[in-house]
C-alpha cells in the first residue's frame, strides 16, 4: 500500500513537471470554411500558440461560423464569451467608417498596395479596437475582388434590378449605385442563396467563389480588382492582460508569422482559384472598357463619401498610404 502511494505520488509529480502550471483552452470562432486559406492560417496560428506556450494556452479554432456566425464574432469576443476570434474587418464599417479603409474602390488594387495601405491604417485601427477592449493580433488580405453574375454584363445598365449579395456597407453601397438590390449574406450561406435565387450576383474574390462552388449557379466572373479586404484576428483585452508576458510574446510571434504566411497563401490562392472557376465552367474575363469606366466613376463617388464619413483620421490614412507609393 505504502509503495503504491509512493508510486502514485511520484507519477503525479512527473506529470506536474511536464504539464503546464495551468492550462486554458481558448475557443476561436472563424466565419469562413475550414478549407479556406484564412482558416488554415488560423489553425496554424493556433498550433503555434499551443506549442509555444507549452500548452498553457491551447487555441481551438471553429471555422464556418460553427460557434458564432460571422456577424456575431466581434461582439462575442468583446463581451468575453470567447477570448479570441477572426472576422472580416470591413464587416464593422457600419459601426465606424474607419473599418472600411480597405474597401474603398480602386484605392489599393494589388497585394503590394494593399500591404502599404495596411501599414498606413494599422495604428489607427489598433487604437479604435483598443477603445473597444480588443487587441489586434494580425490581418491577412483576401485576393482582389471581382464581380460575379448569372448573365453576361457589359455595362452597369445590365445590372439593373439584380439581387446582389453584400458583405459590408461598401458592397451594399456599390449595389445601390449600380441599380442592384443589396442583400447581406455570410459567405457560409452563399451557395444556398444563389441556388435558391435569394441572390444572383456578388463582388468577392475568386477564392470565395471557388470555396462555395458558385459555378453551380453563376456563369460570369469579371476581374475588376476593386480592393483587397482583410480578415483580422483579435483578442479580448482582459484575456490578453490576464495572460503572462511570455505567453503574449509567443502570441505576437505567432501572429507575425501568420500575417506573413497568410499574405503568401492569399497570393498563391489567387491564380489557383480563378483557374478553378474556369474549370467549373465559368467565363472569367476582364470587364469591358465601358464597365471599367463606369465602375471607376462609381469608385470616385464612393471614395469621396468614405473620406467624408471617416473624417480626419481617414484622410490621414489615405495620405500616409499615398506617401508610400
Ligand atoms: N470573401 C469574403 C470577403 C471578401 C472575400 O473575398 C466574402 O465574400 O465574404
Amino acid at each position: 500500500m505504502k509503495t503504491l502511494t509512493k508510486l502514485a505520488t511520484a507519477t503525479a509529480l512527473t506529470a506536474a513537471s511536464v504539464a503546464p502550471a495551468f492550462a486554458e483552452t481558448w475557443d476561436m470562432p472563424m466565419a469562413y470554411s475550414g478549407s479556406n486559406f484564412h482558416s488554415q492560417v488560423g489553425a496554424e496560428f493556433a498550433n503555434c500558440v499551443t506549442t509555444g506556450t507549452g500548452g498553457e494556452i491551447e487555441i481551438e479554432t471553429h471555422p464556418s461560423g460553427s460557434l458564432f456566425a460571422g456577424n456575431d464574432i466581434k461582439r462575442a469576443v468583446q463581451t468575453g464569451q470567447v477570448p479570441i476570434g477572426e472576422r472580416l474587418l470591413s464587416g464593422h464599417q457600419n459601426e465606424n467608417p474607419l473599418f472600411g479603409f480597405d474597401s474603398v474602390p480602386f484605392l489599393a488594387t494589388s497585394f503590394e498596395d494593399s500591404q502599404k495601405l495596411w501599414k498606413a491604417a494599422r495604428p489607427t485601427i489598433e487604437d479604435v479596437l483598443a477603445d473597444q477592449n480588443l487587441t489586434l493580433l494580425y490581418a491577412v488580405p483576401w485576393p482582389p475582388q471581382g464581380m460575379y453574375f448569372k448573365n453576361e454584363v457589359q455595362s452597369v445598365e445590365d445590372m439593373e434590378g439584380v439581387k446582389f449579395r453584400s458583405y459590408n456597407t461598401a458592397t451594399a453601397r456599390l449595389a445601390e449605385l449600380t441599380g442592384m438590390l443589396p442583400v447581406q449574406i455570410e459567405a457560409a450561406e452563399i451557395s444556398q442563396a444563389f441556388a435558391t435565387g435569394v441572390a444572383e450576383a456578388m463582388i468577392s474574390s475568386g477564392a470565395t467563389g471557388y470555396d462555395r462552388k458558385v459555378w453551380e449557379s453563376l456563369d460570369y466572373f469579371y476581374e475588376v480588382d476593386a480592393w483587397l479586404p482583410r480578415n483580422y484576428v483579435f483578442v479580448n483585452s482582459d484575456a490578453w492582460e490576464g495572460t503572462s508576458q511570455e505567453n503574449r510574446d509567443v502570441m505576437r510571434g505567432c501572429a507575425e508569422l501568420a500575417e506573413y504566411t497568410g499574405l503568401w497563401r492569399s497570393k498563391e490562392y489567387t491564380g489557383f482559384t480563378v483557374q478553378g472557376l474556369r474549370d467549373g465552367g465559368m467565363t472569367v474575363e476582364a470587364p469591358s472598357d465601358t464597365l471599367r469606366g463606369e465602375l471607376k466613376q462609381i469608385g470616385e463617388t464612393m471614395t469621396e463619401e468614405w473620406l467624408e464619413q471617416a473624417g480626419a483620421e481617414g484622410k490621414e490614412i489615405v495620405e500616409a498610404y499615398r506617401a508610400m507609393k
